[in-house]
């Protein structure tokens, strides 16, 4: 039986979707939504009833490589969501009239490379003529301020935004997702480490227009989060909790409409940082789905 409580190799995360969709063929399904750039396939597990479109949340976990803490807690959630559905309860409910969508390893090619090579790598692996350094970083390039400060140019940085918005299949391949659906009321894109919970912008200072909104449900969220093990979170938005971020993932999401757009940043505080020990794993995605549970019910009661 699968070890949560352990880190795991990326053929040892495809193993597990693989059983997780064999044993419940009627909840969930495995979607390839397109290739890295090292031609690894890129995939998202889909939970759902029944229906067809459901208003949907998306989750993801792994954009950056090195944040391993996220792919462990995603698959943790895959396991949760499965087990609230038997046992009717949790998230069984949200279900009833919405699909999950939960990709775990957002990124493979960077997590294949932490594994081999650079226990630190956080970008993508794409080469690009004329650039020195490898890699992109997927939370530079989206299409939403991107190029604007708090980003890049240079390929040696960690935050290079790469030649064009988009550029990263990893990134164009949730794009066409989001976009070909069309239906998507919650957007949460997961990181660590530093336990905040941010809402757009992160390219600009001009508040989004539900700031009222997210804010207030960032309260409650955060709240149900540490009501478990008492760690505690800052929220607010991307530019004024952290710092400016151009080009990254949530905005662009907002952007497209979806209101409930939101990033995590999980434990810790910088003790351990992106080497979380493994006997943090559980408590972390326990809590984190706490935050979830709020979100997609606010997400589920104001469609
Ligand atoms: O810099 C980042 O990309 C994120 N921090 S991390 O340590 N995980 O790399 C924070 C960016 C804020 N989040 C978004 N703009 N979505
Ligand atoms: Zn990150």
């Amino acid at each position: 039986t699968f070890n949560y409580e352990a880190y795991h190799t990326l053929d040892e995360i495809y193993a597990f979707m693989d059983l997780l969709v064999a044993e419940n063929p009627n909840l969930v399904s495995k979607l390839e939504i397109g290739r890295s750039t090292e031609d690894r396939p890129l995939y998202v597990l889909k939970f759902s009833t029944g229906g067809s479109n459901r208003p949907a949340v998306w989750i993801d976990t792994g954009i950056h490589s090195r944040e391993w803490v996220t792919q462990a807690s995603g698959v943790w959630f895959a396991k949760k969501i499965v087990d609230d559905h038997a046992n009717n309860e949790g998230v069984a409910s949200i279900l009833d009239t919405m699909d999950i969508f939960l990709e775990i390893v957002t990124n493979p090619d960077g997590f294949a490379y932490t594994h081999s090579t650079n226990r630190m790598w956080r970008k993508t692996r794409s080469k690009y003529p004329g650039n020195i350094c490898v890699g992109v970083d997927p939370n530079r390039n989206w299409d939403a301020g991107f190029g604007g400060a708090g980003s890049s140019g240079s390929s040696c940085t960690e935050t290079y935004h790469g030649p064009y918005p988009n550029s990263e299949p990893e990134v164009k391949s949730i794009v066409d997702f989001v976009t070909g659906h069309g239906n998507i009321k919650a957007f949460v894109s997961i990181h660590s480490y530093s336990q905040l919970l941010l809402y757009p912008y992160g390219y600009t200072t001009t508040p989004a227009a539900d700031e009222q909104e997210l804010n207030e449900l960032s309260a409650k969220a955060v709240a149900a989060l540490s009501s478990l093990y008492g760690t505690s979170y800052t929220y607010g938005s991307i530019i004024t909790t952290i710092y400016k971020a151009s080009g990254s993932t949530v905005d662009w999401t907002y952007n497209q409409g979806i209101k409930y757009s939101f990033t995590f940043e999980l434990r810790d505080t910088g003790r351990y940082g992106f080497l979380l020990p493994a006997n943090q794993i559980v408590p972390t995605a326990e809590e984190t789905w706490l935050a979830l549970k709020v979100i997609m019910e606010h997400a589920r009661d104001n469609i």
